[in-house]
């Protein structure tokens, strides 16, 4: 799901390309982006990755790309590389891009933030009320509502918050946005644990097994205590070849305070049992019910030991006695610092700090662009409708609506 969006100058076609989870952040950044480089968005401009070709695009010439809160294409689109003529991303540059190439890369709290800068030094007129209301509520949820607590949030975020205040004082007020889009983001009613393993999802390589990594968006007792946890697991992990699962839950409380939690279930094999002494008794029994209580060493002790950074682990009580769990005191320590360790842990080739696989598209997050919230109705060319008949077409196999 990149949300993508073109415009037509003369024979050229100007693509600004969200990243593939289409976070909020990507859709607004490229949503607002692309408003602003043409000053209108029809319905029909506004395209996912999968209904345009864009190497065809490019093969003819005819394709400049502007890419949004990322900045690496992966491998099957790496012939496109070529085509972009601008990035602008809030992750530290992977690679240099070549002369010519229009490059804004800053470790802001949120890609959004480098948008309203954007359209703030460009002609006054173009920022309207409902592209803030988008910018707004995009950096207030990125930066969890401007906490330095949260470690999120920049100077910048607070300079670009308060100047889109300041030119819009009728925007709605800071904590009623963020406590919506919030509730949007972490609203998990209604999903399996298939889909809540699968909403945010990693995949570790080691020598000789696959960890899987998903991030759960609920407290760590509310996911233990599913109806049919552990056969869901078990299926989940065999369906897909995991040898292994770590769940790492956030959650917040009233004061927006983040809480993780951190749990890990060893599948139905001896993972990692070469690593084990030699007198220690075979851990797994079959269909994920574990012969002992132990959960396997190598990955629990790589997590309790860590200290770069430490992430200050406390074991939980857990109803399963195959399910090691934590409170993670280091609420700081998000998924990103918690995969270096994992994959040292597990050795192989990607131990020296390959990158983590991404599993497929991740999918859409529930956000507020297609969700009914304040911002539902921010951009009048586009309505909420017009993006969830394009999904709907996508998932049904369906060719886009030509463009009319
Ligand atoms: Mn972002």
């Amino acid at each position: 799901g990149w949300l993508a969006l073109q415009g037509c100058r003369l024979w050229e076609i100007h693509v600004v390309l969200g990243n593939e989870a289409c976070d909020l952040d990507s859709a607004v950044s490229a949503l607002a982006l692309a408003y602003f480089l043409a000053k209108g968005i029809p319905a029909a401009s506004l395209i996912f990755r999968d209904e345009i070709d864009l190497g065809g695009l490019h093969r003819a010439g005819l394709l400049s790309l502007t890419l949004v809160d990322h900045h690496v294409l992966p491998g099957a689109d790496a012939a496109l590389e070529e085509a972009v003529v601008e990035v602008l991303d809030h992750r530290p540059l992977e690679r240099d891009r070549a002369a010519g190439c229009q490059v804004t890369a800053e470790p802001v709290g949120s890609c959004a933030t480098l948008v309203t800068e954007r359209i703030a030094q460009g002609p006054p007129g173009v920022l309207d009320r409902p592209t803030a209301a988008l910018l707004h509520g995009t950096i207030l949820l990125d930066c969890v509502n401007l906490s330095p607590a949260a470690g999120k949030v920049t100077p910048r975020d607070v300079a670009c918050v308060s100047l889109l205040e300041a030119r819009f004082p009728e925007l709605p007020a800071r904590d009623a946005v963020f406590e919506a889009l919030q509730a949007a983001k972490f609203d998990v009613s209604g999903l399996t644990t298939e889909q809540m393993l699968r909403k945010d999802l990693k995949a570790l390589s080691g020598d000789e097994l696959v960890l899987a990594v998903s991030a759960i968006y609920v407290d760590l007792e509310t996911f233990l205590r599913r109806p049919g946890l552990l056969q869901d697991l078990d299926a989940f992990c065999q369906a897909r070849g995991y040898a292994g699962l770590v769940a790492m839950t956030i959650s917040f409380n009233e004061h927006n305070e983040a809480s993780r939690q951190l749990a890990f279930w060893g599948g139905v094999q001896p993972l990692l049992s070469c690593t084990l002494p030699p007198k220690s008794p075979r851990f797994w029994g079959r269909g994920g019910v574990p012969a002992t209580a132990l959960p396997p060493l190598q990955v629990c002790r790589a997590l309790e030991e860590a200290s770069a950074p430490s992430l200050q682990l406390q074991p939980l009580p857990s109803p399963w006695s195959c399910v090691g769990a934590y409170a993670q005191g280091n609420a700081l320590a998000s998924r990103k610092k918690v995969l270096p360790i994992l994959r040292a842990a597990l050795g192989g080739p990607g131990a020296a700090g390959g990158p983590e696989e991404d599993v497929g598209p991740p999918p859409t997050p529930m956000n507020s662009l297609v969700e009914d919230c304040p911002l539902a109705q921010a951009v009048p060319p586009l309505c909420p409708q017009d993006v969830l008949e394009r999904v709907s077409r996508i998932a049904a196999g369906q060719p886009p609506a030509s463009p009319k």
